[in-house]
């Protein structure tokens, strides 16, 4: 089975190193659409733009875990906290998780993912951290899917930008319900709790935090382009906008719930990124969880701005058998897994300032 059959396969974990080496996937081909100005992220194989646009057929509808109408926002800090420096809080983070579940799939085009958006944009907006939608269509094997990434600017004292991304989108599947506990909800949670700890903080650079939608695949396999659709579409348009060079560097976050959390080194990622977080893991006393060994090369929303010559790494436990099955759920996560990358990164965010200062990269 090819890499790119083993992460289509449905409900195939992957169970170890062995068969996460074999996930050796081929760059996303973005440079095509990269110098493409259409506003809408193409799929030109599948979905020819003057093609009549299939409906999307709906999601099997799903019974909340909890109510889905707007939630109260997470009780902001409590001045006691702002007395010391910002820490990563797991129980915050876990909360954010939690209420992601309770919405169910939320898979690209949903009114579920709409429900999942408005939550993030409360909750950054009850963080004091200023956000805005960037709306866009893109055409898939389905047809044309509305999707919106959510970008959100903590400004640093240089305007130059540090993103720390996720994507909030589940991956569509009819079979069973999917809700994305690790895939989807982990990463979106920690991203939330990171920002309102850097929020808090007086960074150099100025740190975005990217939600990106689409990073699934419509459909089952994953086959380009039928993927990263957020991630594609952002590039795009900050090279449009004159904004990619700004950027300076990418912190992808991915699949980071798992209660038994293994995180090896991808092999697109860029070294001296990848270095800087597991340095930090390491001085934390966290190398259990990041393992200093190198997996192959995993296809995720990373590629699009490798491409674009934006450093980046993703920090993915792909080593997680509940993998793209109905039991990636609340039973096989944790809240120390959300604490240790947290910590990392949040380690790891100054020595990369340093980094792209004393390199002017
Ligand atoms: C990550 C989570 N991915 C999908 N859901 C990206 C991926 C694609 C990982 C192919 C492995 C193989
Ligand atoms: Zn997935």
């Amino acid at each position: 089975m090819g890499a790119k059959g083993a992460s289509g396969a449905k409900g195939a974990g992957v169970r170890s190193v062995a068969a996460l080496a074999a996930i050796t996937l081929l760059l996303v081909a973005c440079g095509a659409d990269a110098n493409n100005s259409a506003a809408v992220i193409p799929n030109d194989r599948t979905a020819p733009s003057d093609a009549p646009v299939a409906p999307i057929a709906p999601v099997a509808p799903v019974a909340p875990i909890a109510p889905v109408a707007p939630v109260a926002p997470l009780a902001p800090n409590a001045p006691a906290q702002s007395a010391g420096p910002a820490k990563f809080d797991s129980g915050r983070a876990w909360e954010h998780l939690r209420r992601q579940v309770a919405i169910g799939p939320r898979p690209a085009g949903s009114a579920a993912l709409a429900e999942c958006r408005r939550y993030i944009l409360s909750e950054l907006k009850a963080a004091g951290i200023a956000a805005r939608e960037q709306p866009f269509d893109a055409m898939t094997p389905l047809g044309v899917i509305k999707m919106t990434n959510v970008i959100a600017t903590i400004p640093g004292r240089r305007p130059e930008r540090i993103a720390l991304a996720t994507h909030y989108d589940t991956k569509l599947f009819r079979e069973f319900r999917f809700v994305g506990a690790s895939d989807g909800a982990s990463s979106t949670a920690a991203v939330l709790e990171l920002g309102r700890v850097l929020k808090a903080r007086q960074n150099d650079y100025t740190i975005e935090l990217l939600f990106l939608d689409g990073e699934e695949a419509v459909n089952t396999e994953w086959r380009d382009p039928d993927n990263t659709y957020g991630g594609r579409y952002y590039v795009r348009a900050a090279r449009q906008a004159g904004d990619l060079a700004g950027l300076k560097a990418l912190v992808l976050l991915d699949m980071i719930g798992d209660r038994n959390l293994n995180i090896r080194r991808e092999a697109n990622s860029t070294r001296w990124l990848g270095d800087i977080i597991w340095t930090s893991a390491a001085k934390l006393g966290y190398s259990t969880t990041f393992i200093p060994e190198d997996i192959g090369q995993i296809e995720d929303d990373h590629l699009p701005f490798l491409a674009a010559g934006v450093p980046s790494v993703d920090i993915i436990d792909l080593d997680y058998p509940q993998w793209h099955t109905a039991q990636d759920d609340l039973d096989h996560v944790s809240a120390r897994s959300l604490q240790i990358v947290g910590d990392v990164v949040l380690d790891a965010v100054p020595q990369i300032e340093k980094e792209l200062a004393a390199a002017r990269r």
